[in-house]
């Protein structure tokens, strides 16, 4: 019996759930499939991950798929597992073309202190859970990197839901995971974060409403993706840089990505939905979401591949 069969979207899991079915998923194909530690957390846990490569010579053209930065953001590694199913077992030949020429990198939960405690104490807790001042714990990991940190859209108050920390890479989770990802960086093609909820497809930056280098193109590739995504459900979403469509937010993983490495193709996904179910979005409804984002991430990559 497939493992994968086992796993299922049709419910959330347990951070142990997903990180056995990683597991399980290195093991079963093991020719293709390396099960990786991305970094880890302030109480100690891995950031698990796996490196898919079908060919070698794929390396640069890699993926980095991350998701589950904020805890209360379920729909997020819901998905990511659900890409990197469709990856190995996808039998559309759309889906095969994309799939095996590029490597990919799949982290779904990349705070997992955080995503514990959604599970055992508080769902719609977000941050870390380093613990500060004034008996409040935890910095936004989304406002944390080491890039124009803390220059607008985060704050000083460590009870605050998008505390920037005491300094650049404070977290144990985003200091590691970036020491990681320079190892990686340089032949990174894409770069693509998920969270919830929202419909949109972000481009960098955060921190600042400039376009970036390569907007138009990020933009354009972006169109025909929502376009792509719309086309199952009719699911409607918006475009545009975090900065000028969401809010400024500076110290994101995307901008330190884009300054660091110039990744040129880089979106965040605001999954679904707009804010009837926001963070509780029912697990009936992962499958969906999970089909016409899986849509949308072909379509980028078959447009960036014309180019
Ligand atoms: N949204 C993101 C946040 O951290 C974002 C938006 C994306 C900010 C990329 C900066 C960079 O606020 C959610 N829902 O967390
Ligand atoms: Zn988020």
């Amino acid at each position: 019996r497939n493992i994968t069969d086992e796993f299922g979207w049709d419910d959330y899991h347990t951070l142990e759930e997903i990180n056995i079915w990683l597991g399980a998923i290195a093991e079963q194909y093991h020719d293709k499939v390396t099960l990786l530690k991305g970094g880890s957390s302030y109480e100690g846990r891995p950031i698990v991950g796996v490196h898919v490569s079908f060919a070698p010579g794929n390396e640069n053209r890699s993926v980095f798929i991350d998701a589950n930065i904020h805890a209360c953001e379920w729909i997020s590694s819901a998905v990511a597992t659900y890409i990197l199913n469709q990856v190995l077992t996808s039998t559309d030949t759309n889906v095969r073309e994309v799939a095996e020429s590029h490597d990919w990198y799949v982290f779904p939960v990349l705070n997992p202190d955080g995503y514990v405690y959604t599970h055992l104490s508080d769902r719609t807790w977000r941050k870390t859970r380093v613990p500060y001042d004034d008996g409040c714990y935890g910095a936004d990991p989304n406002r944390n990197w080491d890039n124009h940190f803390n220059e607008g859209g985060a704050s000083d108050d460590p009870c605050s839901d998008t505390y920037a920390g005491p300094e650049a890479f404070s977290e144990p989770m985003t200091k590691s995971l970036s020491e990681y990802l320079l190892t990686i960086g340089h032949s990174l093609e894409g770069y693509i974060s998920f969270h919830s909820y929202h419909q949109a497809l972000l481009l960098p930056y955060g921190y600042t409403t400039d376009h970036l280098d390569n907007y138009d193109e990020l933009y354009d590739v972006g169109l025909k993706a929502i376009d792509t995504l719309s086309q199952r459900y009719g699911t409607q979403y918006e475009i545009g840089n975090v900065a000028e469509l969401m809010y400024i937010a500076s110290g994101g993983s995307p901008d330190w990505v884009k300054g660091t490495f110039g990744t040129r193709i880089t979106y965040t996904y605001e999954l679904r939905d707009t804010g009837k179910y926001g963070f509780l979005l029912p697990a009936e409804l992962i499958i969906p979401t999970a089909e016409e984002t899986f849509d949308s991430i072909i379509r980028i990559f078959q447009e960036f591949a014309k180019k």
